[in-house]
C-alpha cells in the first residue's frame, strides 16, 4: 500500500477576509493512498494556514498525519474500511482535520473498490445539493452588496455575510434591503463578539436572519447558551463543534439551534454521519460548511450533503471562483438554480489532476506500511 501526505499551496484569486484576518494563499494538506490492485483514495485535511480559526494549522496537520495518523491507519491492515480506520485514529485527541484527511482517503478508496459513488457509500440520496455563497469582509458596503447581487444572479440559494464588531448592523440592513425579505440571509462572526455585545446582537433580530454563526469565542459553549436566551435569531455553531459530543452538549445546553457541520472539523465522515443522525432526530436545521477546500475536500462534502438531514444550503462556492486551477478536472459547477450535481462516478467522483497536484506541492512525506503488510 502506498501512503503519502502532501502539503499544497493554492493561491486564492482574491483574498478571503474574515474577523480573524485575510487568507491569501490556501495551503492545504492532501492524503493519497493506493492499494496493490491500483485502487486510489484521496482525502483533504483542510486546516487553515494559521491558528486564528482553530488551533490546528496546515503545518500541524501535515506533521500529525505523517507521524501518527497515517501510521495508525496503515496498522489497521490493507483491507481495512473507512470505519475501521476511523476507529484506529480514535486514540488521537483533537487534531480533527488531520484525522479527517486520512479517513477521507479511505472513504474514497472504499468507493473505488466497491465500484460505488462516494454518495452511495455514505448513504446519500439527493442527486443535487443546494448551495449558498459566503461573502468575506470588504472595504465598503457597496462592494459587499455588489458581490451579493452577483451571487444572486448566479442562483445561490442563501447569502452568508462575514461580520465583526462594527461591521454588522449597517451591513445587514444594506444587504437585506438590496435582496428583499425572501432571500435566506445569515451572518458569521467567527468568534469575534463577547457577551457584552448581547444587546447589539439582539438588534440583528429585526432582519429575519436564518442564523448568526459562531458569535462568541471558539470554546465558549456556555456563553453561547446565555446569549441564545437573550436573542431571537438562532445561533449556529461552527468553531465550538469539534466532536459528536460537542454537538450533543451544545444542543442540550441550548447553545445553538442550528448546526454548521464541516465533516473535517468534527474529525471525519464517520463522526459527521453521527452528527447528521443526531441533528435529524432532534429536528435541528443542519448544513454543510466549507473550509475553502480544493475539489478533493469538496467532493466528500458534496457527497455527505446529499443525506436527508441536511436541511439548509451548503457553503460550497466552486473552486473555480476561489482558485486559478482546481486540483480536480473537471471540477464541479453551481448550476443556474443554485445547486451542484452530486457525481455518480465510482470513487471520489472527480478526476484528480496529478500534474496540478505535483506543481502545487510544497512538501511531501511517504509513510511505509508496517513490515509484513502489502
Ligand atoms: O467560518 O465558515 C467559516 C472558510 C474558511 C474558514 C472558516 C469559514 C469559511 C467559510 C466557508 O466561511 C467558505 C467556503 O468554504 O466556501
Ligand atoms: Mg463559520
Amino acid at each position: 500500500m502506498l501512503a503519502e501526505v502532501l502539503e499544497v499551496a493554492l493561491p486564492l484569486l482574491r483574498p478571503f477576509v474574515t474577523s480573524f484576518g485575510a487568507t491569501t494563499t490556501r495551503r492545504t494538506v492532501l492524503v493519497h493512498i493506493q492499494d496493490e490492485q491500483g485502487h486510489e483514495g484521496w482525502g483533504e485535511a483542510p486546516a487553515l494556514d494559521h491558528p486564528f480559526y482553530l488551533p490546528e494549522t496546515a503545518s500541524s496537520a501535515f506533521a500529525v498525519i505523517a507521524e501518527h495518523a497515517l501510521p495508525l491507519a496503515l496498522r489497521a491492515g490493507p483491507d481495512a474500511g473507512p470505519e475501521e480506520v476511523a476507529a484506529a485514529l480514535s486514540p488521537i485527541r483533537g487534531n480533527t482535520f488531520a484525522r479527517a484527511g486520512v479517513e477521507a482517503a479511505w472513504w474514497a478508496l472504499a468507493a473505488e473498490r466497491e465500484g460505488l459513488s462516494l454518495r452511495e457509500v455514505m448513504g446519500g440520496m439527493r442527486e443535487r445539493v443546494p448551495v449558498g455563497q459566503s461573502v468575506g469582509i470588504h472595504p465598503s458596503l457597496e462592494a459587499t452588496v455588489e458581490e451579493v447581487m452577483a451571487g444572486q444572479a448566479r442562483g445561490y440559494r442563501r447569502v452568508k455575510l462575514k461580520v465583526k464588531p462594527g461591521w454588522d448592523l449597517e451591513l445587514v440592513a444594506a444587504v437585506r434591503s438590496a435582496v428583499g425579505n425572501d432571500v435566506m440571509l445569515q451572518v458569521d462572526a467567527n468568534g469575534s463578539y463577547t457577551l457584552d455585545d448581547a444587546e447589539r446582537l439582539a438588534r440583528l433580530d429585526r432582519y429575519g436572519l436564518a442564523c448568526i454563526e459562531q458569535p462568541l469565542g471558539w470554546d465558549q459553549l456556555v456563553a453561547h447558551a446565555e446569549l441564545q436566551r437573550r436573542i431571537a435569531t438562532p445561533i449556529c455553531l461552527d468553531e465550538c463543534l469539534r466532536s459528536v459530543g460537542d454537538v450533543r452538549l451544545a444542543l442540550e445546553l441550548g447553545a445553538c439551534r442550528n448546526v454548521n457541520l464541516k465533516p473535517a472539523r468534527v474529525g471525519g465522515i464517520s463522526a459527521a454521519l453521527a452528527v447528521h443522525r443526531l441533528c435529524r432526530e432532534a429536528g435541528v436545521p443542519l448544513w454543510c460548511g466549507g473550509m475553502l477546500e480544493s475539489g478533493i475536500g469538496r467532493a466528500s462534502n458534496l457527497a455527505i450533503s446529499s443525506l436527508p438531514g441536511f436541511t439548509d444550503p451548503a457553503d460550497m462556492s466552486p473552486a473555480s471562483e476561489l482558485f486559478a486551477h482546481d486540483l480536480v478536472d473537471p471540477t464541479y459547477q453551481v448550476d443556474p438554480d443554485g445547486c451542484i450535481a452530486v457525481p455518480d462516478r465510482p470513487g471520489l467522483g472527480f478526476p484528480v489532476r496529478d500534474d496540478r497536484v505535483a506543481a502545487a506541492t510544497v512538501r511531501k512525506a511517504v509513510v511505509e506500511p508496517p513490515a509484513g503488510d502489502g
